[in-house]
């Protein structure tokens, strides 16, 4: 590897490939997955046999609607903020039971892709036409902090999919807290948390016979090729999942089949590759109540209901302020 000499860098994502891929053992960040190609291998994903989580959540959702929707409610209304909303099929199941109930509701989906939101609005204008829609688009906690000004009436904030087991558990405790802070006494927080289970059905999840979630995974490095000038060849890269059942974590390498250099030319760098060096590039966490529990009591929150799918694999809490 030549001399690591470059201290300025014009993006985020060009500062962390440089410190990801320039220390032992590499890392690149799962965040960094997600652009245009990123989100549609996402929701390919989404679509695959083995990717149980979403038919679970979704499941969840469709079974205990009135139940939930019945938490949610309030006299004076409420106002549902969704952090990271996605196409919105199953929050629109939610939706409909609201609407349906004759309940007073303002929709709030925040997400960082402005196009997204878009598409949202307009699905939900042609689909459920009487739901009040104000999208939000920013990241999650500027847009929250500037939602925590909205105090008049109760906010239940969602956020589905399990999109916290992609974060440490010091780091979920972080994201935890700051939503904590956005709330008041009355507010809630719906939150899915993907299960422990029989470790196969894990592996298979992130490991799909087709190779979308091997594709998903280089992604990160056909965004450096694309975006940093980088000359990864994806064919000597192979994906690699583990789940370890003691603490209940998933995690994604992507290991070079063979000694090589790769050079990145924004960042000036020639990273080396021994045969069989890993990148570590996610951690998709799974939980038990011992864990959510304690998570939610470092964040300042407390369990107030939990509600899960038939095969136990997926569950929903509801948080309050502790
Ligand atoms: C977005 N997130 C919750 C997914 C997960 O299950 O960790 C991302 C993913 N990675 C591989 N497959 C799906």
């Amino acid at each position: 590897m030549k001399e690591n000499i470059k201290t300025t860098f014009s993006s985020a994502f060009e500062e962390d490939v440089h410190i990801g891929l320039t220390t032992y053992p590499k890392y690149l960040l799962s965040k960094y997955i997600y652009d245009k190609k990123g989100d549609k291998l996402f929701q390919d994903i989404m679509n695959l046999p083995e990717y149980y989580l979403t038919n679970c959540e979704f499941n969840i959702l469709k079974d205990h609607t009135s139940e939930i929707t019945e938490i949610f409610k309030s006299d004076n209304g409420f106002d549902l903020i969704e952090l990271g909303a996605g196409d919105g099929k199953k929050t629109k199941l939610l939706l409909k039971e609201l609407v349906a109930q004759k309940i007073h509701f303002n929709y709030l989906p925040i997400d960082i892709s402005e196009n997204v939101l878009l598409e949202l609005e307009d699905s939900l204008k042609k689909e459920i036409p009487e739901v009040q829609v104000k999208i939000q688009q920013g990241t999650y906690f500027k847009t929250l902090e500037k939602l925590s000004d909205y105090n008049t009436r109760k906010k239940v904030i969602l956020v589905l999919g399990s999109n916290i087991g992609n974060l440490l558990h010091t780091d979920a405790i972080d994201f935890l807290k700051h939503i904590q802070i956005a709330m008041s006494d009355e507010d809630m927080l719906f939150m899915g948390f993907d299960q422990k289970k029989d470790p196969e059905i894990i592996l298979e999840a992130y490991n799909d016979k087709t190779g979308v979630t091997a594709a998903f995974n280089k992604n990160l490095l056909a965004r450096i090729n694309s975006e940093l000038g980088g000359n990864f060849n994806l064919e000597t890269f192979s994906h690699w999942e583990t789940y370890d059942p003691e603490s209940g974590t998933a995690k994604s390498f992507l290991v070079s089949r063979e000694e090589q250099n790769v050079s990145i030319e924004s960042l000036g760098i020639d990273i080396h590759f021994d045969a069989w060096e890993t990148i570590h590039t996610e951690i998709s966490q799974k939980y038990d109540d011992a864990v959510v529990e304690w998570l939610a009591e470092e964040a300042g929150l407390k369990v107030t209901h939990s509600f899960v799918d038939e095969k136990k694999y997926y569950k929903n809490y509801i948080f309050k302020k502790q």
